[in-house]
């Protein structure tokens, strides 16, 4: 499976520095989403297995999301916030370093550094645009993949073919692939992602049980906040089929919501019929944070990244130091929204 992202010569020098690696890191960015706790779990699981080294290390910049803390081995996983000089010894002592789910270093915020300055040997797993190739020694990297857990599926059976997989590495790569995909609904044009997950469902895992941990976890005042978000903070540009949700500080902390309770929201813009474009602004106790979603052929990658940011082409983002109405006027001008009134009337035919 394809053979022009796994050309032999890197599968066999990662084969050869898992062997011989005796510490062995993990990295995925900032705000883990099931993609990144999915593969980083996965591939710890599948290394414990595959090497003799003496430690793997699954780290994450702000630690495990309690969404995915009931994954397999989540509580091996180190929170760079909390032990943040500890996991800065562990990169700079590596000998390999494995890093899934992100692009450039500066998706994992502050650990940047030091992996930049660690002599480690540094792969890259990945299925975001434009990876920073001069700051690993071999990426594995291809945009047209659903997930990195299915890149890490294919990749696992070109290092060791399938001795390693198991019911848990399954359910972790699974959830990444769900996630990834919003339930096989996008970012699943190629048969490959079908593909994987047969594989992984004939290790006995139970994809409605997954469905319901990653789904229905709604607290109240996270329910309640959806209701708010939808009745007073979204604004319609029907003409424009354009739909943005807006949310400051102050309005999270009324509904005790943070981020985590956002992820989805946005996606909420594009179940309106007419609108192909969506977007989620929110403040952020210094910095602002912007999420865009696209129905049909607009490129908000291409959008998050005059915002600093970047992602894939139905799915984006960027963190801004901006203030929230400088940002939402930035936003505006790129959704080509700049000076319209929102339609407060509108419904959908
Ligand atoms: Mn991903």
């Amino acid at each position: 499976m394809y053979a022009e992202v796994f050309d032999s010569q890197s599968v066999a020098a990662v084969r050869q520095q898992a062997s011989v690696a005796q510490k062995i890191v993990l990295l995925s960015h900032m705000n883990a989403d099931g993609d990144a706790c999915g593969s980083i779990l996965g591939c710890t699981l599948m290394l414990d297995s595959a090497t003799k080294a003496q430690s793997v290390t699954p780290i994450l910049p702000n630690g495990c999301p309690k969404t995915f803390e009931w994954l397999p081995a989540s509580d091996r996983i180190l929170s760079g916030e909390q032990q943040r000089e500890h996991c800065e010894a562990l990169i700079e002592e590596a000998e390999l370093i494995v890093c899934l789910d992100f692009n450039v270093p500066s998706r994992i915020d502050f650990l940047q550094e030091a992996l930049v300055k660690s002599k480690a040997f540094k792969v890259l797993i990945d299925h975001h645009h434009n990876p920073a190739k001069d700051c690993f020694d071999i990426v594995f990297s291809d945009p047209s993949i659903s997930s990195t857990c299915e890149l890490m599926l294919w990749l696992a059976i070109e290092l060791w073919g399938r001795q390693h997989l198991n019911a848990e590495v399954a359910r972790c790569l699974y959830t990444g692939l769900r996630t990834d995909t919003g339930g096989f609904a996008f970012s699943c044009n190629q048969p490959s992602c079908f593909d994987a997950a047969a594989l992984l469902v004939s290790y006995n895992i139970h994809p409605a049980e997954i469905h319901n941990r990653i789904v229905n976890t709604f607290t109240y005042n996270r329910m309640m906040f959806y209701g708010f978000a939808i009745s007073k903070r979204l604004e319609v540009f029907p003409a424009q089929r354009v739909a943005l949700f807006t949310f400051s500080l102050e309005d999270q902390l009324q509904y005790g919501v943070t981020g985590e309770d956002m992820e989805g929201l946005v996606n909420y813009t594009l179940m309106m019929q007419e609108i192909e474009v969506g977007a989620l602004v929110r403040e952020e106790p210094n910095r602002t944070k912007v999420s865009l979603r696209s129905k049909y052929d607009v490129d908000v990658n291409i959008m998050a990244q005059k915002l600093g940011g970047g992602g894939h082409t139905k799915a984006a983002g960027a963190t801004s130091q901006m203030s929230l109405t400088e940002i939402v006027a930035a936003v505006k001008q790129l959704l080509g929204v700049a000076n319209q009134e929102p339609n407060k009337n509108y419904t959908v035919a």
